[in-house]
């Protein structure tokens, strides 16, 4: 399904008086809002080939109605989210769940929606069918050197399949790690993965990326291979420059200051980018922004901070990825509540005093230093988001517009009722 154009400019032409009124109030307000406008309207967080159908958790999974049941499928999703915020222009493989097996095919049909491919993800985390060895004492860290081969050769592949789609980064996430103290030697363990992943490095074409995700359990309980950003980190440097630590916001144990850890990777060169999502207690992939979204505006805070300090593009130079599971809600209310909470963030990060928060850190008063942001993090900036999107053709309000729209009960019309999607 595609949506069209003039019925998004229809709802928003319903909501424009309000909408005029509370962004001119903003406009008004805020320090260079055509600047935060154009570095909004530029912003683009992909979409998760894997997070378009209903999620499960171990003790079940209960499938919405209309979810995809192809690439073909999702693609038209992730469509309609682009369509709406004018924000989500890419989507992100993860294989084998998703083969492109005619990627021409693939690259037009997203072509057709303002798509491209983003990073593609390799599975070493499952046995798939007719697979020779088992990954159930894991991959590229395996014991068996045969194992740790056919982990590289898949991810080779999937190299392969991303050069078809001209993506040009492979993210890798292991689960491989162990479950009881005494089952591993983990020096050996971090070796063997290190030269497997200098294998796969060997592979990447000149202009490609390898983003290497680090977590600290789950599906392994007593340790992760590559379990926080400082063992990543010590890969991505041993691989060379082609390598970065992926961040994703679920892989933290709780308290951890994920903004001073995205400071100083990107102080050194190696924040490849994010999977955005949130989190109470662990990997829970929740909606970003649902939980902790003072932590996700300190995030982006650090990130336009340290950005600008190197001279970098914010909307090119990191990997802006969605990685969440939806459970109980519609994947496509859900994706589009988290890109707008990213874009809340962004903006409120956007709109700090710099310049005197820079001076109330030389002179160390803490208070001054607070207000300053707390007063960008409590400026209600969703006119400006709102503006953003209006001016790239997307709508007032994604939400409600997929509502009134009546998307989903479009989606379970040409798909039915019971359909499950490939992913978690
Ligand atoms: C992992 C990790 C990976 C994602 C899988 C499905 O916890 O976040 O990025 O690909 O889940
Ligand atoms: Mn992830
Ligand atoms: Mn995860």
């Amino acid at each position: 399904m595609q949506i069209e154009k003039h019925k998004v400019d229809e709802l928003n032409h319903q909501l424009s008086a309000k909408h005029t009124r509370q962004f001119e109030h903003i406009a008004a307000d805020v320090d260079n809002a055509e600047g935060v406008l154009t570095k909004l309207g530029a912003f683009n967080v992909a979409i998760p080939s894997w997070a378009l159908g209903t999620g499960g958790t171990r003790f079940g999974r209960f499938s919405g109605g209309g979810e995809p049941r192809s690439l073909e499928e999702k693609i038209a999703d992730v469509g309609v989210i682009h369509a709406l915020n004018k924000s989500s222009n890419s989507i992100s493989l993860h294989i084998p769940w998703d083969i492109p097996e005619n990627a021409a095919m693939m690259n037009t049909l997203a072509a057709q929606h303002g798509l491209h491919f983003d990073a593609v993800n390799s599975n070493t985390f499952q046995d798939q069918k007719d697979q020779k060895l088992s990954y159930k004492f894991g991959s590229l860290h395996h014991t068996d050197k045969a194992v740790r081969k056919q982990a590289i050769e898949h991810n080779i592949e999937v190299i392969k399949y991303g050069v078809q789609l001209n993506s040009n980064a492979l993210s890798v996430w292991l689960s491989d790690g162990s479950n009881f103290p005494g089952q591993l030697n983990f020096r050996k363990a971090f070796q063997n993965t290190l030269e497997s992943l200098q294998e796969i490095y060997e592979a990447l074409p000149d202009d490609w990326k390898v983003w290497v995700e680090y977590k600290p359990y789950e599906p392994n309980f007593y340790s992760t291979t590559i379990g926080d950003w400082g063992q990543s980190y010590l890969l991505a440097s041993k691989l060379g420059p082609k390598a970065s630590t992926l961040v994703d916001l679920g892989h933290h144990l709780q308290g951890t200051n994920i903004e001073q850890i995205v400071s100083i990777l990107l102080m050194e060169n190696k924040l490849a980018g994010f999977h955005f999502n949130d989190s109470k207690y662990g990997d829970d992939d929740l909606t970003v922004g649902s939980i902790n979204p003072y932590q996700l505006f300190l995030i982006f805070n650090e990130l336009v901070e340290g950005m600008d300090a190197r001279g970098m593009n914010h909307a090119t130079d990191l990997g802006w990825m969605i990685d969440a599971s939806h459970n109980v809600k519609d994947p496509v209310e859900d994706l589009l509540q988290s890109v707008q909470a990213i874009k809340i963030a962004y903006a409120q990060a956007l709109i700090v005093d710099k310049t005197a928060l820079i001076a109330a850190q030389n002179n160390n008063d803490i208070t001054l230093a607070q207000e300053i942001l707390q007063q960008a993090y409590r400026t209600d900036v969703r006119p400006l988001v709102a503006e953003a999107s209006l001016r790239n053709g997307g709508s007032l309000d994604p939400v409600s517009a997929y509502r009134r729209l009546s998307v989903r009960e479009q989606l379970i019309s040409e798909r039915g009722l019971k359909t499950v999607a490939t992913g978690l």
